[in-house]
């Protein structure tokens, strides 16, 4: 089956292993297969439901396009493009928001981990993010939505969306019902810190990520401070309950090497920490630095990443202005 895949990755900086083996990974697979059409988006409509400097934010989009370049995404095959530049989700998004419930988004777990203790003081993009996210998907007729694990929630959402605009409007299967693409394994990676927390950009310890532009030393570095447990590497799987660093590092490394929990435990089983840790590092470098050098030689080109951003969102804007026109007719505008 031909597959209409959508996807995107928020410009707020720091792109890190999390973002790759959770999301971008998966891209790039997806994008070299022939039977798809593939369209990822640098997100930065949904960056600013939170603060951002400007003169970064432009520094952070360009580097999202260079990590999507960086990592193997053909923008021969695949549309790159900003949200920004196609002004149809926006409108779309508006028009969304108008059929969904507010009990729906008071369910979504991601804002109220973002918003914390003072939901008050939140932005109202941060509270109606699903639905921008529901209406970038929408506008394309997207069949598939690869995504990380913590995006699981707000594809549900998108479906109630879809189903609710279709039977409001008496127009059944006009917005395409997509499904989730999430990987079954290491689709959540952690904290290099906190085995229970998720690896994330905002973490204000660099030491808790690496990062997609991180060097030999700072892998290294970051691998040899990671949080582990007195014990020595676990025998079976079942040795992994209550210990989600050691669970969390052995995910990484089956993920970067390609292999299964079971194979890298046996690998390693007995073992300890250091010994694990050396050869992790090596994969991570190995993996990562052709990545990271890659990313720094793209961005010293801003003219050809901009010329990639400025085709592919031509060729997104008429997809979805024909979408968008289409929205507003049902609607009775
Ligand atoms: N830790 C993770 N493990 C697996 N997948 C992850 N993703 C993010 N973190 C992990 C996936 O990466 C894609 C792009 O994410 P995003 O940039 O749009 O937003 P995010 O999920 O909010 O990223 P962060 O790092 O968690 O940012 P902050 O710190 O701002 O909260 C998505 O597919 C996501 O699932």
């Amino acid at each position: 089956m031909n597959k209409k895949i959508f996807s995107g990755v928020q410009p707020t900086g720091n792109l890190h292993l999390g973002n790759y083996l959770g999301a971008i990974k998966n891209f790039v697979e997806l994008n070299n297969d022939k039977n798809n059409k593939c369209i990822f988006c640098v997100v930065d409509l949904h960056a600013i439901t939170t603060k951002q400097d400007p003169l970064e934010l432009k520094k952070n989009i360009r580097e999202t396009v260079a990590t999507f370049l960086a990592s193997g995404i053909d923008p021969k095959k695949s549309i790159i493009f900003n949200q920004s530049m196609v002004s149809a989700h926006s409108e779309a998004a508006w028009i969304l928001s108008c059929v969904s419930k507010i009990g729906w988004l008071n369910r979504m777990t991601q804002f109220k981990e973002k918003a914390g203790k003072d939901k008050e003081k939140a932005s109202i993009g941060l509270y109606s993010y699903p639905v921008l996210m529901a209406a970038d998907i929408l506008l394309y007729d997207s069949s598939h939505v690869p995504v990380g694990d913590d995006q699981k929630q707000h594809l549900e959402l998108c479906r109630d969306i879809a189903q609710k605009f279709n039977n409001d409007f008496n127009a059944p299967q006009f917005l395409k019902v997509p499904e989730p693409l999430i990987k079954k394994e290491f689709s959540r990676i952690m904290s290099l810190k906190d085995g229970l927390k998720k690896m994330s950009k905002s973490d204000p310890s660099d030491l808790s990520r690496i990062n997609l532009t991180d060097d030999n030393d700072q892998i290294v570095n970051k691998i040899k401070k990671a949080k582990t447990d007195p014990m020595p590497m676990p025998e079976s799987s079942k040795d992994l309950s209550k210990r989600p660093e050691a669970e969390n590092l052995l995910g990484i490394y089956s993920s970067v090497t390609n292999n299964t929990l079971e194979k890298s435990i046996i690998e390693f089983q007995g073992k300890n920490f250091s010994e694990f840790k050396e050869r992790l590092a090596e994969v991570l470098v190995e993996k990562i630095l052709p990545i990271s050098k890659e990313i720094k030689k793209l961005l010293n080109d801003s003219k050809y990443l901009d010329d990639i951003m400025l085709d592919g969102s031509n060729k997104a804007g008429i997809i979805a202005t024909k979408k968008i026109k289409e929205i507003k007719l049902l609607v009775g505008f």
